[in-house]
């Protein structure tokens, strides 16, 4: 089966789809569009015109990273998702709430003044302290294994961890359980080699780029 993924090289959601690749070792290509000029191609496959996308055997297109995940997991060896439904459906809402704490985490990088950081801010606080909340003892969500939660939850601890030295916003006092399982994923191959090259510097330019209060909080100078 052939996999190829549609990607933004700053995509957080394309990241989650990367890492599952990565840690399932399955084979893959990956194609690179600008989001901000999408090639009609992208726009004739892509329902919502969003990436990340994964075209299989050059005809069939998914989109959604979740459900991308899903497959990945089902069309390669071993499984990341739990055994029990329960357990799967509660894991599923929390990758669902995985593209609120994203969301909130944008925003804050766009954020234009003082009073819109603040308002998001503690939004930010009040979503991580819900995850900080249901997690067990770790290392990963689950536990002893790595599962889709984890893929689902990387990209944002790798951008928070990308502007800690200016705002620690996952910090070991205030988060012990999220900060611990931020590290263990962030120490993870499939991890560290999800994102391009000068990821870093993309990220953090992007974030500089849009030239408000929140990039002058998260990239002083
Ligand atoms: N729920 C989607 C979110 C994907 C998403 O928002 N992707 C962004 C890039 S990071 C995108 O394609 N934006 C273009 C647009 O919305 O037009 C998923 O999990 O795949």
């Amino acid at each position: 089966m052939h996999l190829e993924l549609i990607s933004f090289n700053r995509c957080p959601f394309v990241q989650r789809s990367v890492i599952t690749l990565l840690h399932k070792q399955s084979a893959y290509d990956i194609t690179y569009i600008d989001l901000a000029a999408p090639p009609a191609w992208f726009l004739e496959i892509s329902p919502f015109g969003r990436v990340p996308a994964l075209r299989v055997d050059g005809e069939t297109v998914l989109f959604e990273s979740a459900i991308i995940n899903e497959f990945i997991d089902d069309v390669t060896p071993g499984t990341l998702m739990p055994a029990d439904p329960l357990l799967r459906a509660q894991n599923r809402g929390w990758i669902q709430f995985g593209e609120q704490c994203i969301g909130d985490q944008y925003q804050l990088g766009n954020a234009k003044d003082e009073k819109t950081w603040d308002d998001l801010l503690e939004r930010t606080h009040r979503n991580l302290g819900k995850v900080e909340a249901i997690l067990g003892a770790g290392p990963y969500f689950n536990g002893a294994a790595f599962s889709l939660v984890d893929a689902a939850y990387a990209p944002l601890f790798m951008r928070y961890a990308l502007v800690r030295e200016h705002l620690d916003v996952i910090s070991t006092e205030d988060y012990p359980r999220l900060r611990a399982w931020s590290d263990a994923l962030l120490a993870l191959p499939e991890v560290r080699d999800s994102v391009v090259e000068n990821f870093a510097e993309l990220y953090r330019a992007s974030i500089r780029d849009q030239g408000g209060y929140g990039a002058s909080v998260l990239t002083p100078g």
